[in-house]
């Protein structure tokens, strides 16, 4: 067999070894050394492939996907610098347990070291924040290496979907001739001696005594609270009636999915953001049992009264990692969520403490009506488009977040309703990179998206909107442009006067119609709220890309967030006749 036939046999086999495990979708950069990969995925007949140019946003690209399809991702790119473009989302990949796939492929060792063109020591490039480092190499006299071949791409999606799931590296030294012979790829390896290896992947268990340990604490508690950040999407039911069952308030971050829903939302509590802020509010909640699910929620306010509690803190956790940035877990609890409810389920036991729950219900119906107070102000502004934006957002929606201010609006007004929608967020590294390009790939998977993201994120990631185009997603992204980083104003620097705009508020002053013009938007300028409710109901139907700009003052989010703090003492005072 020639090098040529050679080449596009292990290569067809190892991505039908990725399609045997779940791998559907890949994100393709151009590039030359990369050219039997690019070729043969793309004529692989299940694979979806999308293009992105710009492997940075490629690669946000890919984890949208992988978010919203909860399945792995590969990506493809050449070999270089290209490859050094991933690592953003990488990072982010690790840090939220996100299963991606990154080829990048290389040159041979003959060209290593020796100044040839694109050529960068790819090997463990990624460091720590892959799960594990894969050299993919095949024979070039014969097909003796093929089941390794089959083996190590098994392994690889294996590792990458064993929790907590992750990010796999696998790079490939490609040697000229370089373009494949389609005529012969290898797409089913069923008709190998030897097919690629099945991987059964087993669940995180405890054992009897393990399980009547934890139970005892919970029959003990008299007042549980359960806290939840992003979940996996089969953990949630079990853990409302694990909730249930106790009769333990939950209180749910957005990303959990627990708020949105037709799930039974008795105990879900969503407002804590503005009460457990308020300290003559919080100190009246105290837990002697705190349970936790997910990640760390985005509320600062929940990890601030966290840090007060002192009492048995257990932290489940399917993916053995350490999440505790609040340093308070009592017990790490290394067991799959879903087992975990079930079982503590049939040896729960105790006398529901329903007054305990109805404090929680009752602050957190004033917490929101306060908030919803907000409602009759005439200007624009942040926190009524996020009460407005949750309202109006249509059934089943799937809604990316961007960090810095709009994921923090949304905790605060995103509350309960038996309306489903989807909330994505990069929250591992809570970065403002890749944003644009992570909707792209969520509008790419579930067929269409909306985005709310600030105007430095948004500027960050521009380079997603050609992604948008090309792949013909269908997104609606509403820029919060407040001209600047509008959380700076939130932190001590922002009394430094001589210094603020300059090093943190960062106006930038530019007009976004012309991004808009250049990658084919549709766009449009918000200047009141009937135009908002108009554009906002016209263009999450519209195909394509939309923008709606929404202008915003940065330092008038301080003193409102303030007012509502103050408003909600008041009536909570007022609701306990408590003097001043
Ligand atoms: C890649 C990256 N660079 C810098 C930061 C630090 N940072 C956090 S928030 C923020 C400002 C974001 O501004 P914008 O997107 O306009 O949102 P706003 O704060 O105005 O709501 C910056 C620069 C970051 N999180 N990630
Ligand atoms: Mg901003």
């Amino acid at each position: 067999m020639n090098h040529r036939d050679l080449l596009t046999n292990y290569l067809s086999s190892f991505i039908q070894t990725l399609y045997e495990h779940d791998v559907r979708h890949v994100v393709i950069s151009p590039g030359s050394r990369s050219t039997p990969l690019s070729m043969l995925f793309d004529a692989h007949p299940d694979f979806t492939t999308h293009l992105d140019i710009d492997e940075r946003s490629a690669a946000f690209l890919a984890l949208g996907i992988a978010k919203a399809s909860a399945k792995p991702v590969a990506l493809v790119c050449t070999s270089g610098t290209a490859a050094a473009n991933y690592y953003p989302a990488i990072i982010e990949a690790s840090l939220a347990r996100v299963p991606l796939i990154v080829i990048t492929a290389d040159r041979p060792y003959e060209l290593q070291h020796v100044a040839a063109p694109q050529t960068i020591d790819q090997t463990e490039m990624y460091g720590r924040h892959v799960k594990q480092f894969f050299q993919l190499e095949f024979s070039e006299h014969d097909l003796s290496l093929l089941h390794y071949n089959q083996a190590l791409a098994s392994r690889a999606a294996a590792c990458a979907i064993r929790m907590p799931q992750g990010p796999v590296h696998i790079n490939i030294p490609l040697r000229e001739p370089l373009v494949p012979n389609l005529l012969i790829h290898k797409f089913d390896n069923a008709h190998d001696a030897m097919a690629a290896p099945s991987v059964t992947q087993g669940t995180r268990s405890l054992t009897v005594n393990q399980l009547q340990e934890l139970a005892a604490r919970i029959n003990a508690a008299q007042r549980g609270i359960i806290l939840c950040g992003a979940l996996a999407r089969e953990a949630r039911s079990s853990i409302l009636a694990l909730a249930r069952h106790a009769g333990f308030p939950i209180l749910a971050d957005p990303l959990s999915q627990l708020r949105r829903g037709v799930h039974e939302q008795k105990l879900v509590i969503e407002n804590y953001d503005l009460f457990l802020r308020c300290r003559e509010i919080a100190s009246c909640f105290k837990p002697d049992l705190i349970i936790r699910f997910g990640a760390p929620p985005v509320s600062k306010s929940v990890k601030l009264w966290m840090e007060d509690q002192e009492c048995a803190n257990l932290v489940i956790d399917a993916g053995a990692d350490w999440r505790d940035p609040a340093c308070k877990a009592t017990h790490m609890v290394y067991c799959d969520e879903q087992y975990f409810c079930e079982h503590m389920q049939s040896q729960i036991n105790r006398h529901v403490n329903a007054a305990w729950a109805g404090l929680w219900q009752t602050i957190n119906a004033l917490a929101r009506s306060t908030l919803q107070s907000i409602r009759d102000e005439p200007m624009l502004s942040e926190e009524k488009l996020f009460l407005k934006l949750c309202e109006q957002l249509p059934e089943q929606a799937d809604l990316v977040v961007g960090n810095s201010m709009p994921i923090r609006e949304l905790d605060t007004f995103m509350f309960k309703s038996s309306k489903p929608v989807h909330v994505f967020a990069n929250r591992g590294a809570n970065g403002i990179d890749g944003v644009v390009s992570t909707a792209v790939g969520v509008a790419l998977s579930k067929g269409r998206a909306i985005l709310v993201i600030g105007d430095l994120s948004f500027f960050h990631s521009m380079n997603g909107l050609l992604a948008a185009k090309q792949n013909h997603a269908n997104l609606t992204i509403v820029l919060v442009n407040n001209d600047g980083g509008g959380i700076f104003s939130f932190l001590p620097q922002a009394s430094e006067e001589t210094y603020f705009e300059s090093l943190f508020g960062t106006p930038h002053g530019l007009d976004f119609s012309h991004a808009a013009m250049l990658f084919g938007a549709h766009y449009t300028k918000i200047v009141d709220w009937p135009m908002f409710d108009a554009a906002f109901r016209k263009a999450i139907k519209e195909e394509g890309l939309t923008i709606l700009e929404v202008p915003t003052k940065r330092r008038d989010n301080v003193q409102k967030h303030q007012a509502l703090r103050s408003r909600l003492v008041k009536r909570f005072k007022e609701a306990n006749s408590v003097e001043d």
